[in-house]
């Protein structure tokens, strides 16, 4: 069976893990990509349509003749996804399933839009092979756990199977789909686990513990180290790797592991990397460890400076200290850090917002990126805002069709919205430089300024590789989408 995935922006692991299970498994797979250059980190409208590639992208659909027509979908992802159903609809008599976090928490809006014949719920790699060879056998079989189907406007919806403990069972991921694309060049994206014990009221992980999963087994799984290890290796000689990214939800959550890990690491692969990392997950003598395997960057996540809102409201049960302790850490093993912070969560004050400056001024990070509350449909504090008049019924309609997003102003009825702009805006700017603040204080935070701090927001050195990636993404989505047309 040949089944044709389509995806924007960036590479993503989600279907190159279904890719690679469809190929071990003797089916054909192709990607058609669109880079959305007007859509990356903030929306550019006008970028976007300079170089317009969805008719591209359906002609190469057309010229393919999939047998399927495979979407992966995030909530910021919705409209487009919705767009390009119709266009593929327009042209192909092909039954086309999106799977992805949107579909998994919002099921019932995205199996209801009329060019959606099936969605997958949670993870995907059993079902969807199941589905491509009940089609290759002759009919699709509507009984799969994780699908839902909608035949003449009847939707079967079942269940959604236990989760698969053992990773290392998985395929490597198909990444030439993506490559090709220049999606990537040097820089390996790569998980060595699923899943996150804890449950903040802001992430999507609570969701799929306590809602989509529950009762379906342990939700955190980890590869072995030898096989995390193994997939490196074969990228390394595919590609010219210069660092890797571990982009696990916390990757210094598994002590015993990493015992395993550092020497591994260093002895086979020896090549920088980067990670993300929760305040008080990393001890001194593991940062040093970490360092001397080659960790030289990581993302903490401090999200509010004021320590009773990230308690109470975001569920982040750690203190400052254990902040500045984490912070501390790892400066003194000479890891640079980007702190991650939001601003802007229902009912926070224009005081909370600033103690996160404050704070971060103190803790001295590499970098600090401010993001403004978005309120995920299907996490907790995404369904508070609706209860709680935070957001209209309008409103809250159109955010989940996918419009707004952190890097945006907020969607919320907020007092101090105007306190929000100019937090995320300047914030970044007087981590690094606090003397600005009384000429910041004079300044709007609009658009300019919007693009300035990005700079300020994380280091140099990635936004440079970001625009690259983009610029890249642009030749080489044209060139592959032009071939053999
Ligand atoms: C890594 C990552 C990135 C990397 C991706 C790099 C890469 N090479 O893959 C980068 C930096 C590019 C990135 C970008 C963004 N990300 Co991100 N990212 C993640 C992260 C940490 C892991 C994603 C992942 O690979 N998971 C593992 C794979 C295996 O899981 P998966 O993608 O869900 O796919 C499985 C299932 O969903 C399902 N499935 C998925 N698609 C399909 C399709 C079909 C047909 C089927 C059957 C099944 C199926 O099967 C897959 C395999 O089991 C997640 C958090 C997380 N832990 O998941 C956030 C996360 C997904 N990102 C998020 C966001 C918001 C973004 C951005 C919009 C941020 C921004 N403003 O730029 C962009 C969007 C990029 C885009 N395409 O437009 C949010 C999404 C929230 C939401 N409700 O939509 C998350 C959840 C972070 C968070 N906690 O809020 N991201
Ligand atoms: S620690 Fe991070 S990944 Fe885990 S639930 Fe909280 S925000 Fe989500």
């Amino acid at each position: 069976m040949k089944v044709l995935f389509v995806y924007k922006n960036a590479e993503w692991m989600g279907v190159e893990y279904l890719s690679s299970m469809l190929k071990s498994a003797g089916h054909e797979t192709d990607l058609v990509f669109d880079p959305g250059a007007g859509d990356i980190e903030y929306k550019i409208p006008f970028v976007e349509n300079i170089f317009p590639v969805k008719q591209m992208m359906v002609e190469k659909a057309v010229q393919y003749q999939p047998d399927l027509i495979a979407f992966s979908c995030l909530t910021n992802m919705w409209g487009w996804v919705k767009e390009m159903a119709a266009s593929f609809k327009s042209r192909l008599d092909v039954p086309i399933i999106v799977g992805g976090l949107h579909p998994t928490v919002m099921p019932e809006a995205v199996i209801s839009y009329e060019h959606i014949d099936m969605i997958c719920v949670g993870e995907g790699e059993d079902a969807l092979l199941e589905l491509v060879n009940s089609m290759e056998a002759g009919a699709i079989d509507s009984n799969i756990q994780n699908l839902w189907f909608k035949k003449e406007g009847m939707v079967t919806r079942n269940n959604v199977r236990s989760f698969r403990q053992n990773l290392d069972e998985l395929p490597i991921p198909d990444k030439e789909l993506f490559f090709k694309y220049g999606c990537f060049k040097d820089r390996l994206y790569t998980m060595t686990a699923r899943g996150c014990p804890y449950s903040c009221t802001y992430c999507f992980n609570d969701h799929y513990k306590t809602k989509t999963y529950e009762g379906k087994g342990a939700y955190v799984r980890q590869r072995n180290v030898a096989n995390v290890i193994n997939e490196l290796k074969i990228f390394m000689g595919r590609y010219p790797i210069k660092e890797v990214f571990f982009y696990d939800d916390i990757f210094t959550l598994n002590e015993e592991w990493l015992n395993t890990f550092y020497g591994e690491y260093k002895q086979n692969i020896g090549l920088p990397f980067k990670c993300l990392i929760k305040p008080g997950t990393v001890k001194s003598e593991m940062a040093y460890k970490l360092k001397d395997a080659g960790l030289v960057y990581a993302d903490v996540g401090i999200e509010s400076g004021d320590e009773m809102l990230r308690r109470k409201h975001l569920k982040r049960r750690m203190s400052d200290s254990t902040i500045f302790e984490t912070a501390d850490i790892l400066k003194n093993a000479g890891i640079s850090f980007t702190t991650l912070n939001i601003a802007g969560f229902p009912g926070e004050t224009a005081s909370q917002m600033f103690k996160t400056l404050r704070m971060n001024q103190e803790l001295k990070p590499t970098t600090a990126l401010f993001s403004t509350f978005y309120p995920y449909p299907g996490t907790e504090l995404g369904e508070k805002v609706l209860k709680k008049g935070y957001i209209s019924e309008a409103g809250w309609k159109k955010l989940s069709a996918g419009t707004g997003s952190y890097r945006e102003n907020s969607v919320l009825r907020l007092p101090e919205n105007e306190t929000v702009k100019w937090i995320t805006v300047f914030a970044p700017i007087l981590v690094k430089v606090p003397w600005l603040e009384n000429v910041c204080q004079k300044l709007s935070p609009n658009s300019f300024w919007r693009f300035i701090t990005i700079f300020f927001s994380s280091p140099i050195r990635n936004s440079r590789i970001r625009l690259f990636e983009v610029l890249r993404m642009y030749v080489k989505t044209r060139r592959e989408l032009h071939k053999n047309s």
